[in-house]
């Protein structure tokens, strides 16, 4: 066959086995096999010595042009089997971002500090200010301020973790209290304040006692300052975390710090006042201490006792917690157990 027909049969077959090649690694033998140094083009161009020299040059570039030919249809071939074997991975490797999350669990605020921050909310919302301050206190801010001299009974060392003979962890958040109205300036108006925190007891862990609990003080110090600013201020606090049907009823009781002191019941929310073994039949419930302001005490921070007057108020949000949630044992809230913790996770 002269050269001229084989080559154009090479060139038939080439591009059939190219148009044909389903993948990357065929190309590639396509092209060796073509276009190498051992292929059939090369061969050819080989045979061009026989010819004579008018049919060599142009059988010559007809060769070359038919090698041209086949490396850009092998190229146009190489390139689309790319394209799509890079548009099968994408799509073998698409993520579809609307299918459904797996959820990650989330954690919520202490069922103790969710009532501290409706405390506070509360609180702020009456324009009262959230101090807080160091868990580990000096004695004169925590005892000798409070109206607590050194050898006063509520001092007893067994209440009291000390770190050294003046320093000692806080028995209560008063001495925060004991600060502002060190700091404050009554001419620019009331003090209105409640501090919030962690404060320790030197007690043996029981269902009711804890070395390390939680305290909520309030107190407001300005001219004209009585005890039913007191009761009315204590029957919001009842409405807000228990709900308004609550009522509150104040008992006489003492504190070193506040004189007259009370002791502030709400009305027993088993029986709603009825009268139940919950109540022990009085149909009320203990919650917090309070009373107005001692003289000493705003004495010894700076205040004139003939001029300026307060009340104040301790509670307890572990026991409000116990008392709205039935919680019986008070350890429950601090060994981070989630199965406990999670039951009093809110929705939404
Ligand atoms: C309780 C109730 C109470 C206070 C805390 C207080 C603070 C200042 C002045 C006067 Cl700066 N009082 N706080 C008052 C009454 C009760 O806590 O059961 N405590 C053991």
């Amino acid at each position: 066959m002269a050269l001229k027909e084989r080559l154009q049969e090479l060139r038939d077959r080439g591009l059939a086995d190219i148009s044909r090649s389903e993948n990357l690694t065929r190309i590639n033998e396509i092209r060796v096999q073509l276009l190498g140094k051992k292929g059939p083009i090369t061969e050819a161009l080989r045979g061009l010595r026989e010819l004579s020299a008018e049919e060599r040059p142009q059988v010559g570039s007809f060769a070359n042009q038919i090698r041209d030919e086949l490396a850009t249809a092998i190229e146009e071939r190489r390139n689309e089997l790319e394209a799509a074997s890079r548009a099968a991975q994408l799509n073998a490797e698409a993520i579809d971002v609307t299918l459904p999350g797996t959820p990650v669990a989330q954690g919520q605020p202490h069922v103790i500090q969710r009532i501290i921050d409706q405390l506070e909310d509360m609180f702020i919302g009456m324009g009262y200010q959230v101090v807080d301050g160091p868990e580990v206190e000096d004695d004169h801010h925590n005892f000798e301020m409070m109206n607590l001299p050194k050898d006063h009974p509520a001092r007893d060392m067994q209440d009291t973790f000390y770190l050294t003979p003046e320093l000692l962890m806080r028995t209560h958040t008063s001495p925060n209290q004991a600060r502002a109205m060190e700091n404050h300036d009554f001419n620019k108006g009331p003090l209105k304040m409640v501090s919030p925190g962690r404060v320790y007891r030197r007690d043996t862990d029981d269902a009711t006692h804890s070395h390390q609990f939680h305290q909520v003080e309030g107190l407001v110090v300005d001219k004209h300052v009585t005890m039913g600013d007191l009761k009315g201020t204590l029957e919001l606090v009842a409405a807000n975390l228990f709900g308004d049907e609550f009522d509150v009823r104040l008992r006489p009781s003492y504190f070193p710090f506040t004189e007259p002191s009370v002791e502030a019941d709400i009305t027993c929310f088993n029986c709603m006042g009825k009268g139940c073994a919950v109540c022990k039949y009085t149909g009320w419930i203990e919650v917090l201490g309070a009373g107005m302001v001692h003289p000493n005490v705003l004495q010894m921070a700076g205040v004139d006792p003939s001029i300026y007057g307060g009340f104040a108020f301790g509670l307890g949000p572990d026991r409000f917690a116990m008392l709205k949630y039935g919680v019986t044992d008070i350890r429950n809230f601090y060994l981070n157990d989630t199965r406990f913790l999670t039951q009093f996770y809110q929705r939404g």
